[in-house]
């Protein structure tokens, strides 16, 4: 069975404290991959929202003070109670407050995954990568050493998005090479696809690199059939369609064009 069916079947509870960009977008798209959204980011109630989640998935993009002791008081509470939490660290290394707030959550917080784009990922181990704002500009650089020297690092799963997508834990390293470019002209697609992250974690059982690499893969050719069905129309169709893919593409579709390449 695909992890994807497992999604769809168990509907896990996916708890985010996301940035105001991508909420809206985020819950839909879980909505359409099967999965259960949950925003809640009051600190009155954050640790109980963690504990009763399949996943928690933590989202730095528009930060702010009430929102990181949010993210501490979900992830530890997560941590105390077996749930895998997911970082995306939105535009690390762009601003010396985000590399701090992300060198603070990954020291407080045992993570299951990060995924970001180059420049995050390369922020979080040290490595120099430029960055324009939350989007990753030019770098030179291995991605596939920067994502299995972070997964070293947290003890976690590290991902690194962009034409391909990296996905290593330390031992194995995934690259799967689904996806489209116009996946960078909507805003969120990044920030979706954490979350898509946590719900694969979510169903993943001990094989979770597996898991996530098919989650990606899965997300990227969701991305390809919506690009062909409204091909010449714009991101605004595309975003739409994209929504339809998650929902009503078939496992049996995803796997006839899914690329995922096992690297070690
Ligand atoms: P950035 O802000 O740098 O765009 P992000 O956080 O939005 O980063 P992306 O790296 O854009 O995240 O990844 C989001 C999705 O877009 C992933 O599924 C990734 O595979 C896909 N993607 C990004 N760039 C391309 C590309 N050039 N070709 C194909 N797919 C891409
Ligand atoms: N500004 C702050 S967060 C955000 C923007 C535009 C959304 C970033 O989303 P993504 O998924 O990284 O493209
Ligand atoms: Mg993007
Ligand atoms: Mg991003």
């Amino acid at each position: 069975m695909t992890y994807l069916s497992k999604v769809r079947e168990q509907n896990p509870l996916i708890h985010n404290i996301t940035n105001i960009v991508v909420a809206n977008f985020s819950a839909n798209g879980l909505l359409a991959l099967g999965a259960s959204p949950f925003m809640a980011d009051s600190h009155e109630e954050v640790e109980d929202v963690a504990q009763m989640a399949a996943a928690v998935v933590l989202n730095i993009g528009t930060l702010n003070e009430y929102a990181i002791q949010s993210m501490l008081l979900a992830g530890k509470s997560a941590n105390r109670h077996g749930v895998p939490v997911v970082l995306d660290p939105v535009g690390a290394g762009a601003t010396a407050f985000r590399t701090e707030v992300t060198a603070r959550l990954t020291r407080e917080i045992k993570l299951a995954a990060l995924r970001g784009n180059a420049a995050e990922v390369a922020n979080v181990v040290g490595r120099a990568w430029s960055s324009k704002g939350v989007d990753a500009g030019e770098g030179e650089g291995d991605v596939v050493s920067i994502a299995e020297e972070a997964a070293t690092k947290l003890g976690s799963i590290a991902i690194i998005t962009g034409k391909d997508d990296v996905i290593a834990d330390g031992n194995s390293t995934y690259i799967v090479s689904n996806g489209h470019p116009i996946l960078t002209k909507v805003t969120g697609t990044g920030c979706l696809l954490s979350a898509v992250v946590g719900a694969f974690l979510a169903v993943a059982g001990e094989a979770k690199a597996e898991a996530v690499a098919e989650g990606i893969s899965f997300y990227g050719v969701a991305a390809e059939l919506a690009y062909e069905l409204t091909e010449g129309k714009g991101p605004g169709s595309f975003q739409t369609e994209f929504l339809n893919q998650l929902a009503v593409l078939t496992p049996e579709r995803f796997l006839e064009r899914s690329r995922i390449a096992r690297h070690r």
